[in-house]
């Protein structure tokens, strides 16, 4: 990119923004929530609408002045609702965990019960960790996977939903791999009485891209961040019934927010009209293939993918076959020049810290236009450094390796 300015102004940090583009050329991004943003969403986000502040909504501002801020988030929304076929969108939330903390606020009071997946099990933070602000301030109660299947078990879910009676129930994961059965969460929330929120985070973009099936139809809210697959620039919304409009909006603002990034508003307006296009299709049935393949792979070479493979954008590599722990491989890859996030695998014996497995993606690899052939490679090198990952001469020798193949498929510029 070009940075005239910041070169001149401030070559320190200019240094450090320089070495990081580097990195993220030179090396591959498996993180399976992390994506490239094209040259337009990243110029959308540094320009002067960053200078405006915007507490409100379009047409009912704090400020004066937002006549164009209006028309840009009006926008925003309008492109969000043909996306996901919402009646509601709230663009304006900062990231992933306020977005849902906005939702708690919008339907919850302190203290309410709430039934989520465990966050060990795949589930998220803000899906009711105890350390989280989520699991402190309401009373959070939790399903998991089965043992065997590594599946999520609707009868599991209904038999504590019967129980508990929550007032909520949370759908959608950070670390699951299978299609979620949104109609099975809605059918049992529809005999408690209970809301339904899906937090569709990781696979926003599969399912704008029509490869997984979509909750927004039927759940009463919903909310995802816009970064991930969904290959906007960092930030959320939140989606919901027409009914829920009000409430929402007001959780957002002035309940958890003040002024929203109006830059990123415009980003996020860039990506879904990118994800509007049939292109963004194709983008999705391939991140899909590649992690099918990937999985696929790993089977072949003796690892254990918990579920036994995936049908989104990611697999959690249970790693303890071949006597190996998250922290350790996600060294051993970095030393290669392949960036994972360590993962617990259900029911792990080994601590949150340094659990038994790596959740890996193919959302960012997709995205330099790399395809099965390229993915089965990645994890045939990933194999060869994880067996040969006390020599270091092979391992440098990989490192080369996937320099060769990031500089064949270029992060779109
Ligand atoms: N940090 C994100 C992830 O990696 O899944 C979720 O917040």
């Amino acid at each position: 990119m070009l940075y005239n300015h910041l070169e001149k102004q401030d070559s320190e940090l200019f240094a450090s923004i320089l070495k990081e583009e580097k990195r993220q050329e030179n090396e591959l991004e498996l993180i399976a929530s992390e994506n490239y943003a094209s040259p337009a969403v990243m110029e959308a986000m540094a320009t002067v609408l960053a200078n405006k502040y915007s507490e409100g909504y379009p047409g009912k501002r704090y400020y004066g002045g937002n006549y164009v801020i209006d028309e840009i988030e009006t926008l925003a929304i309008e492109r969000a609702k043909k996306l996901f076929e919402a009646e509601h969108v709230n663009v304006q939330p900062l990231s992933g965990s306020p977005a849902n903390a906005a939702v708690y606020m919008a339907f919850l009071n302190p203290g309410d019960k709430v039934l989520g997946l465990k966050l060990d099990h795949g589930g998220h933070l803000s899906h009711g960790h105890s350390v989280n602000f989520s699991g402190r301030l309401y009373n959070f109660v939790q399903y998991g996977v089965d043992e065997k299947t590594g599946l999520i078990d609707m009868e599991e879910v209904r038999r504590i939903a019967l129980a508990e009676k929550p007032k909520m129930i949370v759908a959608g994961f950070s670390a699951y791999s299978r299609e979620i059965d949104w109609q099975g969460f809605k059918d049992i929330a529809d005999e408690i009485g209970a809301y339904t929120f899906a937090d569709i985070a990781h696979i926003a973009g599969l399912i704008a891209g029509k490869q997984l099936k979509n909750p927004v139809p039927i759940f009463d809210v919903v909310s995802t961040t816009t970064h991930k697959t969904l290959r906007g620039p960092r930030g959320a919304i939140i989606m919901c019934k027409e009914k829920f409009a009000k409430q929402v909006n007001s959780a957002v603002f002035p309940g958890m927010q003040g002024g929203p990034h109006n830059n990123m508003t415009a980003a996020k307006a860039v990506a879904f009209g990118e994800a509007l296009k049939p292109e963004f299709e194709e983008y999705s049935k391939q991140t899909i293939l590649n992690a099918q393949a990937m999985a696929q792979e790993f089977l072949n070479r003796g690892y254990k993918v918990v579920s036994g493979g995936t049908d989104n954008h990611l697999f959690v590599l249970d790693l303890s076959p071949k006597g190996m722990v998250g922290k350790e491989a996600e060294k051993v890859l970095e030393k290669i020049g392949i960036s994972v996030s360590r993962s617990t695998i259900p029911n792990d014996p080994n601590p949150p810290m340094n659990p038994s497995g790596i959740r890996v993606g193919t959302p960012a690899m997709t995205t330099r236009g790399m395809k099965e052939e390229e993915a089965k490679l990645v994890a045939t090198y990933m194999d060869e450094a994880f067996v040969n990952r006390e020599d270091e001469i092979k391992l440098e020798e990989l490192k080369g390796k996937i320099k060769e193949l990031c500089s064949r498929f270029k992060i779109p510029s």
